[in-house]
C-alpha cells in the first residue's frame, strides 16, 4: 500500500506550448525532450482507509495548491474509489521556476500511485495518465532523448535515444528564484487565444521534430542545436505577442544567451533552450562543460549554476 519512484525533469529541445483539448490536457502539438539525471523528485504514496482526505507534503510542508491535481492524478491511475493517500514530495531544485518540477513530480507520483494501488499499467499507459496532468510529465516517463507524439486523440511517449547512447550535459543558469509569474497551462491559453503566431507554430511543428529526431539519429549536435535553438525562441515569440504579453526572461537571461552564442563563435559546442521561467539551460558536449560553466558562471546576476548529465525515466525506488 506504500511505495515511493523516482523521476527526474526533462527539457524539451522542441517545445510544446498549446493544447488541443485543456480538460483532457491534451497537447496541440509534439514535442521531444531530454531527461535529465542528477535533479530529482522522490515521491511517496501510501494508501490508508483511515484518513479522512488526501494529505500532500512538498519538502516537508503541507501543500494545499497542489493537493487537488494530485489527487485527481491518483484518481486517474487507481479509480476514483481509491482510499485517500498520504503523499510525499521531496525535490532537490527549485519548484515552479521553469525547471520543470511538474514534469519529474507527476512522473514520480503516477508510478507510485500504480505501484502502492496494486495495478499494473504499462510505461505508455502510465505515461499518458501523468500527461494528463502535466503535459511535460509524460515525456519524463522515459530517459534520454524522449519524443511524445500528439496522436490526436492520445499521446504516444518514445525514447529516440539512450542518455548512455549521447552523453550530452546540461548547465542550468539560475537567474531568480521564486514561482513563475504566469503557469503554463494559463499561459498556453492565453496565447492560443490571442497570439497572431500561434498558427504558425503549429503548421510549422512537425518540420521541427524531424530536424530534431534526424539530428538526434545522426548525434549530429550543431543541427540538433539549430533547431532547438529555433524552437525557443519561435516560443517565446508567440508568448511575446500574447495580450497580455507573457515576458519569462529577465535581463540575465538575454546575458546568458549571448554569452553562449559568444563561446559558440569561438568554437564551443553548445546551445541554449529556455522554457516558461528566467533560467538558461545550456546543452553542450561533455568536453565544453567546463567552459559553458565558467562562462555562465562569470555572467553578471547568475545566482547558481547547476549542471546534469541525462539520465533515465521514471522508477520505482522503493515498494512495501
Ligand atoms: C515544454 N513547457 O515542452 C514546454 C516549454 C514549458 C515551456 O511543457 O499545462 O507545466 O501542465 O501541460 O507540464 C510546461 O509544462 O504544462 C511545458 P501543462 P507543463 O517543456
Amino acid at each position: 500500500m506504500r511505495a515511493t519512484a523516482r523521476a527526474q525533469p526533462n527539457i524539451a529541445l522542441v517545445k510544446y506550448w498549446g493544447k488541443s483539448d485543456v480538460s483532457r490536457n491534451l497537447p496541440a502539438v509534439g514535442s521531444i525532450s531530454i531527461t535529465l539525471d542528477e535533479l530529482y523528485t522522490s515521491m511517496s504514496v501510501e494508501f490508508d482507509g483511515a484518513l479522512p482526505g488526501d494529505v500532500l507534503t512538498v519538502n516537508g510542508e503541507d501543500d494545499e495548491a497542489m493537493l487537488a491535481r494530485a489527487g485527481r492524478c491518483l484518481d486517474a491511475v487507481c479509480g476514483e474509489n481509491r482510499q485517500r493517500a498520504r503523499i510525499d514530495s521531496q525535490c532537490n531544485f527549485p519548484i515552479a521556476a521553469g525547471l520543470a518540477s511538474s514534469a519529474s513530480a507527476f512522473a514520480a507520483l503516477v508510478v507510485a500511485a500504480d505501484s502502492a494501488g496494486g495495478r499494473e499499467h504499462t510505461i505508455a499507459e502510465l505515461a499518458s495518465l501523468a500527461g494528463g496532468a502535466s503535459g511535460s510529465a509524460a515525456r519524463s516517463l522515459y530517459g534520454g532523448y524522449v519524443e511524445l507524439e500528439n496522436a490526436g486523440d492520445d499521446i504516444v511517449v518514445t525514447s529516440l535515444c539512450s542518455a548512455t547512447d549521447w552523453p550530452l550535459k546540461v548547465v542550468v543558469a539560475v537567474t531568480e528564484t521564486g514561482p513563475k509569474r504566469v503557469g503554463s497551462t494559463e499561459g498556453m491559453e492565453i496565447s492560443r487565444k490571442t497570439s497572431p503566431f500561434y498558427g504558425r507554430w503549429i503548421e510549422q511543428q512537425d518540420a521541427d521534430l524531424a530536424a530534431a529526431r534526424d539530428a538526434i539519429a545522426a548525434r549530429d549536435f550543431a543541427k540538433l542545436g539549430e533547431v532547438a535553438e529555433h524552437s525557443c525562441l519561435k516560443m517565446h515569440s508567440i508568448m511575446w505577442g500574447s495580450r497580455p504579453p507573457l515576458i519569462y526572461w529577465n535581463s540575465v537571461t538575454l546575458e546568458c544567451m549571448h554569452a553562449i552564442r559568444e563561446l559558440r563563435s569561438r568554437g564551443v559546442e553548445v546551445f541554449f533552450t529556455i522554457d516558461a521561467g528566467p533560467q538558461l539551460k545550456a546543452i553542450c558536449t561533455p568536453g565544453s562543460e567546463s567552459s559553458v560553466t565558467d562562462a555562465l558562471s562569470a555572467t553578471t546576476g547568475v545566482r547558481d549554476i547547476m549542471i546534469s548529465g541525462l539520465g533515465d525515466g521514471a522508477r520505482l525506488v522503493g515498494d512495501d
